[in-house]
C-alpha cells in the first residue's frame, strides 16, 4: 500500500543559495503546517516525527526529526550540478503507525558565483599572419565558458601580457586584432597571455596563451652593397673577362636576387657587356675588334 496516499499531499517550495542553503530560516511551506496538523492526538501518539523518505541523493539534506526543520546537508549544493530536489518528506507518529502523511518539497538552488571562466582551448595559435596585414586586420577568436548564470557567467576578455602595443582584443567578443603595423624583420612571433573574467564578486578569471607568428613577405627593399662600382679595363680584355662583381641585398631573405641592366642603360653599353643574372658578374659580351 502507498504509504504516502494516507496523507494529504502537498508540494512546498524552498530556495536557498548552492553555498550556504539554510532551509530552516527560509519559510517553511504552509504544508508544513499541514503536516503538524495532521495529529490532533494527544500523548505519545500525538507527537509527529519528521524524516526524508524519497530524494535525498547524495544525502544533501536531513531533517530535523521533531520540528521538521528542512537543513542542508553538510556538503554545499552545487546549482551547476542540480539546480533543483524534489524530496518526499513524511510526517508520522510512531514507526509501525498508520498515521502518517507525506509531501514533497521542491527545493530550488539559487546561483552562486562559484564557477572560474573556462576557454575552450589552453592555446591559440594564428600561425603565418601576413606581415603586411593592416591596422585591424583580425587575427584569431578566443572564448570561454562560465557555467554560473547572470552576471557570474558573463566574461570579459582581456590581453594581459605580450601584445608589444601590437594587439588588442574585444573584451566582450574575444576576436583579437592588430592595432599597429607588424614587420617580421623586426619581430617574427608574439606569445600572449590573455584572461577571462565573471562579471560579478569574487570576479572568477579563466587565462590562456595566444601564440601568432607572422608570415615573411617581400616587403623589403633590395639594396647594393655599394652606391657605385668603377672598374678600369684593358681595352683589349679578353671576351667573358669578369670586370666588376656586384652584390646586392635584402632583409627580407627570402628569394634569391637576380640582376639585369637597368632601362636607362645605353644600348651601346648593353652591345659592350653583360651581366650574369645570378652570380652577378658583369663582363664584356665580345671582344671587340680593335
Ligand atoms: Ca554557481
Ligand atoms: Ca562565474
Ligand atoms: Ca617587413
Ligand atoms: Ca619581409
Amino acid at each position: 500500500m502507498d504509504r504516502a496516499a494516507q496523507g494529504h499531499q502537498q508540494t512546498g517550495v524552498l530556495i536557498g543559495d548552492e553555498k550556504n542553503m539554510s532551509l530552516s530560516s527560509s519559510s517553511p511551506p504552509a504544508s508544513w503546517e499541514t503536516l503538524k496538523a495532521t495529529d490532533a492526538d494527544e500523548g505519545e501518539f500525538g507527537r509527529v516525527w519528521y524524516r526524508i523518505l524519497h530524494g535525498n541523493h547524495g544525502n544533501n539534506f536531513r531533517i530535523h526529526v521533531s520540528n521538521g526543520l528542512l537543513m542542508r546537508g553538510p556538503r554545499p549544493l552545487d546549482r551547476e550540478r542540480n539546480s533543483s530536489h524534489v524530496l518526499i518528506v513524511e510526517a508520522y507518529n510512531h514507526d509501525l503507525g498508520p498515521m502518517r502523511s507525506s509531501v514533497r518539497v521542491i527545493v530550488y538552488v539559487e546561483d552562486v558565483n562559484d564557477e572560474a571562466p573556462v576557454f575552450t582551448q589552453q592555446q591559440y595559435s594564428r600561425l603565418g599572419l601576413r606581415e603586411t596585414a593592416g591596422i585591424g586586420t583580425s587575427v584569431i577568436v578566443v572564448r570561454a565558458t562560465d557555467r554560473d548564470t547572470g552576471d557570474g557567467g558573463l566574461v570579459n576578455y582581456r590581453i594581459l601580457s605580450g601584445a608589444e602595443g601590437k594587439f588588442e582584443i574585444d573584451e566582450s567578443t574575444g576576436l583579437i586584432i592588430t592595432v599597429d603595423y607588424l614587420d617580421y624583420e623586426t619581430k617574427t612571433s608574439y606569445l600572449m597571455n590573455v584572461s577571462a573574467t565573471d562579471q560579478a564578486l569574487p570576479f572568477n578569471q579563466g587565462f590562456c596563451s595566444v601564440y601568432i607568428t607572422l608570415l615573411n613577405e617581400l616587403d623589403e627593399a633590395v639594396q647594393f652593397s655599394n652606391a657605385s662600382y668603377e672598374a678600369a679595363i684593358w681595352e683589349n680584355l679578353a671576351l667573358g673577362t669578369e670586370i666588376v662583381r656586384v652584390q646586392a641585398y635584402s632583409i627580407d631573405n627570402l628569394n634569391q636576387i637576380t640582376y639585369r641592366f637597368d632601362a636607362y642603360t645605353s644600348a651601346q653599353a648593353k652591345a659592350l657587356f653583360k651581366i650574369d643574372a645570378i652570380t652577378t658578374t658583369a663582363a664584356p659580351r665580345w671582344t671587340p675588334p680593335w
